[in-house]
């Protein structure tokens, strides 16, 4: 299924007057309007290919219906996000669940969607029917050098794919730790874990990036060999210019302040990737700015300062991909508001008052600084990234349209009830 340009414009026609009510109000007190909105096209999000269906926890998992059944499927519910937002403008593909049986069709079709190949993610925290040795306790840490050497090749067949497509980045993203103590010797663990990226390193392009993800806890719950910052950090540190820390919002222990976590690593020059996702607990992977939309602000003006102070292109020096499960939601419209919830983020953040906020702090005005942050983040700024949805040819309601025309029932009808995406 694909949108059609006029289904968008007969969507936009009768919410235009209202749309241009709230944005000639809002707009009237910027003066730099059109620049944050050329920001907000030119900004977009990957969307992962394990995103695109139901997801479950260890208890259960509650099928929906229509969901994508291979590669092709997943890229045109990608296509569809994006012609309805154009801020999804990349897919971001697992390995081995989602291997092109033809790279030349699968080229073709993104581009027919406008979709770019974003970071190749490699897994190694399953077991794989073909492969013969068990990831159980672990895989670039494996105490069995033959296991290790099973993981690097597998991440390095995962860079060959990537190379055919057109990606640019590798994410690990390693279960490895313990779930006892006396479990594992830490230094052995890491030592292997660096081995064995510095062999994946040696296989990555020249202009190529190695995003090295970290995890606070499980699967393994005593112990994990990248489990905070600091130690992707150290990894990244060690590997070489082509490796970086990659930051999950739903990695972290409770109340961590990924604010400044952000800052440093980009002071650093180290942080690539990003994911989003939103949780009250933990690794909760619940719809972005659900929980706590003021976090992700905080989050987005140290992305765009510390990005700013870099000269950094916001659209294109980080990689950004949403990071997150859809139990109860339909999976496309739990996406739209995740990517919703992101660019209204980033239109405040590039809404700050930069020049009161430097002068607060550097008077030590608390107050002030206070202010400036919450009077940004109380502005309702909806109207504005509606307006670059617009601008770019999407629709003014994404959610809405997708409701309108009835996308979920004509998924359905092409693909049937029970379908599983791979992977899930
Ligand atoms: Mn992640």
């Amino acid at each position: 299924m694909q949108l059609k340009k006029n289904t968008i414009d007969e969507h936009n026609q009768p919410l235009i007057s209202e749309h241009k009510r709230k944005f000639d109000f809002i707009s009237a007190g910027i003066n730099n309007i059109d620049a944050v909105i050329k920001k907000l096209v030119d900004f977009n999000v990957a969307i992962p290919s394990w995103a695109l269906g139901t997801g479950g926890t260890r208890f259960g998992r509650f099928a929906g219906s229509g969901e994508p059944g291979n590669l092709v499927e997943k890229m045109e519910d990608i296509g569809l996000l994006h012609a309805l937002n154009k801020s999804s403008g990349a897919i971001s593909l697992h390995i081995p669940w989602d291997i092109p049986e033809n790279y030349a069709d699968i080229k073709s079709l993104a581009a027919q969607l406008g979709l770019q190949f974003d970071a190749v993610n490699s897994n190694t925290f399953q077991d794989q029917k073909a492969r013969e040795l068990s990831y159980k306790f672990g895989s670039l840490q494996h105490v069995n050098k033959a296991v290790r050497k099973q993981a690097i090749e597998h991440n390095i067949e995962v860079i060959k794919h990537g190379i055919e497509l057109g990606s640019k980045a590798l994410t690990v993203w390693l279960s490895d730790g313990s779930c006892f103590p006396g479990q594992l010797n830490f230094r052995k663990a890491f030592q292997n874990t660096l081995e064995s990226l510095q062999e994946i390193y040696a296989a990555l392009p020249a202009d190529w990036k190695v995003f090295v993800e970290y995890k606070a806890f499980e699967p393994n719950f005593y112990s994990m060999t990248v489990g905070d910052w600091g130690q992707s950090l150290l990894y990244a540190n060690k590997l070489g210019p082509k490796a970086f820390t990659l930051v999950d919002l739903g990695h972290h222990l409770p109340n961590a302040n990924i604010e400044q976590i952000v800052s440093l690593l980009l002071m650093e020059k180290k942080l690539a990737g990003f994911h989003f996702n939103d949780s009250k607990y933990g690794d909760d992977d619940l719809t972005v700015g659900s929980i706590r939309p003021y976090q992700l602000f905080l989050i987005f003006i140290e992305l765009v300062e510390g990005m700013d102070a870099r000269g950094m292109n916001h659209a294109t020096d980080l990689g950004w991909m949403i990071d997150a499960s859809h139990n109860v939601k339909d999976p496309l419209e739990d996406l739209l508001q995740s990517v919703e919830a992101i660019m209204i983020a980033y239109a405040q953040a590039l809404l700050i008052d930069r020049k009161k906020l430097n002068e607060a702090q550097d008077s030590n005005d608390v107050v002030t600084a206070q202010e400036v942050l919450q009077d940004t983040f109380r502005t309702d700024v909806r109207s504005i990234v509606a307006e670059a949805r617009l601008r770019s040819g999407a629709a003014l309601n994404p959610v809405q349209l997708f409701r309108d025309i009835k996308v979920r029932e004509q998924l359905i009808k092409e693909r049937g009830t029970k379908t599983v995406a791979t992977g899930l």
